[in-house]
């Protein structure tokens, strides 16, 4: 019995091998909808820092491409970053919007960035959310005001480079005593590491926050930070956010009927 038992288990390990071979052969890659924005680069960032096999899909949010029907399937917000992932939960397909979501469902898939212990959790997904509703829409608007609008606006303007550098006095205090923002390299630090590093255009000093600058230096020299924030930049190119067509695409939507 015990024989045939160790013949049955030999058979069931061959396969386990043989089926392992052919669904990672056969495994497809996360579709990854995509602009290279900080946004964007949250999810690029996770998909190399995971090491998950992954195909960008551009969407360009200059020509209007995000208002598709086929892109609103899965994205209803017409915004990016968004993703399909093939083997979802139960083997099937599911479909993503809104990059928080993204990084705590890659989190969970791979279990990687994403402590499972509840103290832990609770602690990046605060400074995750954080990012989600203050770092990234405050300094979208400053993008916006100070670098896109037609009209300069000096009360938008000062409202929202003070409101980031309010936050970054935050990051930095924050950063006084654990090198990343929830303690270990989180999904948190690739949710900011995009809109930090573009602190000169938002009307911000780095050496004003010394924890902060450092922050920024170790997060960027990470190789994966590198390439995530490298992919599809040279879609970028020659595109005018001042040119009237864009403007009306980016800036001019109001609801659209269902
Ligand atoms: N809260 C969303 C924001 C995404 C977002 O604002 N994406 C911008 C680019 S950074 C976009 O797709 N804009 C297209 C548009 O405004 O029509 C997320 O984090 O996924």
């Amino acid at each position: 019995m015990a024989r045939g038992k160790s013949r049955r288990s030999a058979a069931k390990a061959t396969r386990t091998k043989t089926q392992k071979k052919k669904s990672a052969k056969s495994a497809k890659p996360i579709e990854l909808y995509y602009w290279p924005t900080p946004n964007g680069f949250k999810i690029s960032i996770m998909l190399e820092e995971c090491g998950l096999p992954y195909v960008m899909k551009p969407v360009n949010i200059a020509k209007g491409e995000q208002f598709s029907p086929d892109f609103l399937k899965i994205a209803p917000n017409n915004r990016m970053p968004a993703i399909v992932d093939p083997q979802g939960p139960g083997g099937r397909p599911i479909s993503i919007f809104e990059s928080g979501a993204i990084l705590q469902y890659l989190g969970r898939k791979t279990g990687k960035f994403y402590p499972a212990d509840e103290r832990a959790r609770v602690e990046v997904d605060q400074w995750l959310f954080w990012q989600m509703g203050g770092v990234g829409p405050m300094a979208g608007q400053v993008h916006h005001f100070r670098n896109y609008a037609l009209e300069t606006l000096t009360y938008a303007i000062n409202r929202y480079v003070n409101e980031v550098n309010r936050l970054y006095g935050v990051m930095n205090i924050r950063l006084r005593d654990r090198p990343f923002i929830a303690g270990k390299y989180s999904i948190a630090d690739m949710a900011l590491v995009g809109w930090v590093n573009g602190w000169e255009r938002q009307g911000q000093d780095i050496n004003e926050f010394p924890n902060l600058k450092r922050w920024l230096e170790a997060v960027k020299a990470r190789p994966a930070v590198k390439r995530g924030m490298a992919l599809g930049l040279e879609l970028r190119q020659g595109i005018d956010m001042k040119d009237p067509k864009v403007q009306a695409v980016l800036f001019n939507q109001r609801a659209r009927a269902g």
